[in-house]
């Protein structure tokens, strides 16, 4: 078999690329690990920035996002009683929308079937040969057959725990990473919103955050011990510890119901630099992790797509290689940010187990200044609702 692109991993990173390649007529197979109903019952992100959906528009998926996705104007931020908003409208002119990675990725997979779109499910053992060499090649078993596809780019899409980024090898790949010692137990209840906005908030019990998917589907979070196991946690007991974390007034109103979903997730920063060895590149988080404080996981993978399929466009329409050579480069530039964002929110809404008492009055500190200085407001939105590319 050939192709121009191979691309591992069916997440939204890759499925994206496909799509967005797909409409300028270059030809991608994306080999994917799992099954599809397997990829589309993760449940993640739920915030996604312009820049994501200027993508799903351009990729001609966006239709029932802007149906169904709820533009969020702003957000809130707690700490104890204490609650104020962030209104990013005012200060970035821009809003964020609410829709679920869920829906994002099965828009995506519908529109590749729609168009006839090559993916492999429930692919085993895929290696990446000749990176470095003008004929790379990726080898794979399905149904215990051994197959080859020939290419000129191999995408690397496939995560945190994929191959491709261990292709690259140990003395040209240099990793950057920050383990927190705490994790994000979250749950899905078919319950209505307590807030039409999100809510951030730090409690002296440790950070929680109310989302939503919609009129009718709650995604709440809570900090909690990397010791802890779902088992831990019987639904009452997240709801008697959510609503001590919230300020009193949203407490009072909340519906609570039986979760749907409940997972627990560790938090991490990693970079690894470079993003491109020789004709594999890698996008998403096969590349980086953002702790999910700032809502950037999904919206850094999109900027990551961005950069390299403008760069493989210049490649085959105008028979040049300065995007593709400047890919790794810029993208890590964007990610940096994001990154630096993301490990400032979580700092400040956090408890962390060796915290001091001036640690926390630091932070109690630096969320006054952010609830009464415009110029703090105007930073964080013009970060949160994502910075342009
Ligand atoms: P994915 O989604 O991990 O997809 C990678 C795909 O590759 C497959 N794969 C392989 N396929 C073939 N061969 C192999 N050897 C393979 N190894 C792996 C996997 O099965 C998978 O299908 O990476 P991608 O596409 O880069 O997308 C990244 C996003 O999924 C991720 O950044 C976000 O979910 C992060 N995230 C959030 N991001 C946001 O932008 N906003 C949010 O509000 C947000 N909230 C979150 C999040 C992540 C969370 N968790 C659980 C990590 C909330 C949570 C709780
Ligand atoms: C979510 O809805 O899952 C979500 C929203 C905002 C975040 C993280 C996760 O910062």
């Amino acid at each position: 078999m050939n192709t121009q692109i191979v691309i591992i991993g069916g997440g939204p990173s890759g499925l994206l690329l496909s799509q967005l390649l797909d409409k300028r007529g270059i030809d991608s197979i994306v080999l994917e690990r799992k099954t599809k109903d397997y990829v589309l019952g993760r449940i993640r992100a739920g915030v996604l920035e312009q820049g994501l959906v200027r993508l799903m528009e351009e990729a001609g998926c966006a239709d029932r996002l802007h149906a169904e996705g709820f533009t969020h104007d702003g957000t809130l931020i707690s700490f104890g009683d204490e609650m104020f908003r962030i209104d990013f409208t005012k200060h970035t002119g821009t809003p964020v929308v609410v829709y679920g990675q869920t829906e994002v990725t099965r828009d995506l997979y519908d529109a590749r079937e729609a168009a006839g779109g090559k993916i492999e499910f429930n692919v085993k053992d895929v290696v990446i040969n000749g990176a470095d060499t003008d004929a790379p090649f990726v080898t794979y078993t399905v149904a215990g057959e051994t197959r080859k596809i020939d290419c000129d780019f191999v995408a690397g899409c496939d995560g945190f725990h994929g191959v491709s980024r261990k292709t690259i090898p140990d003395d040209v790949r240099r990793e950057y990473e920050k383990v927190y010692p705490f994790g994000w137990l979250g749950i899905l209840s078919e319950t209505p919103p307590v807030s039409h906005e999100l809510i951030y908030a730090n409690s002296p019990r440790g950070f929680a955050l109310a989302s939503m998917r919609n009129d009718n589907l709650c995604r709440y979070y809570i900090q909690c011990s990397l010791d802890d196991t779902i088992d831990d946690w019987s639904d009452d007991a997240f709801w008697d510890e959510f609503k001590k974390r919230i300020p009193a007034q949203q407490a009072a109103r909340l519906i609570t119901g039986q979760s749907i979903e409940k997972s627990i997730a560790p938090l991490r920063s990693f970079v690894t630099e470079p993003m491109r060895w020789g004709r594999l590149f890698l996008c998403g988080d096969a590349a980086h992790i953002v702790p999910p404080t700032g809502a950037k996981g999904l919206n850094t993978a999109a900027s990551d797509v961005h950069y390299l399929y403008n760069g493989l466009r210049d490649y085959y329409e105008n028979n040049s290689s300065d995007g593709i050579d400047a890919y790794s480069a810029k993208a890590l530039s964007r990610i940096w940010k994001a990154e630096r964002f993301s490990w400032w929110f979580s700092a400040l809404m956090h408890r962390y187990p060796d915290q001091t008492e001036f640690d926390q009055r630091i932070q109690v500190a630096e969320l006054e200044f952010l609830r009464s200085n415009d110029a703090a407001q105007k930073a964080m939105a013009e970060n949160y609702v994502g910075l342009p590319y």
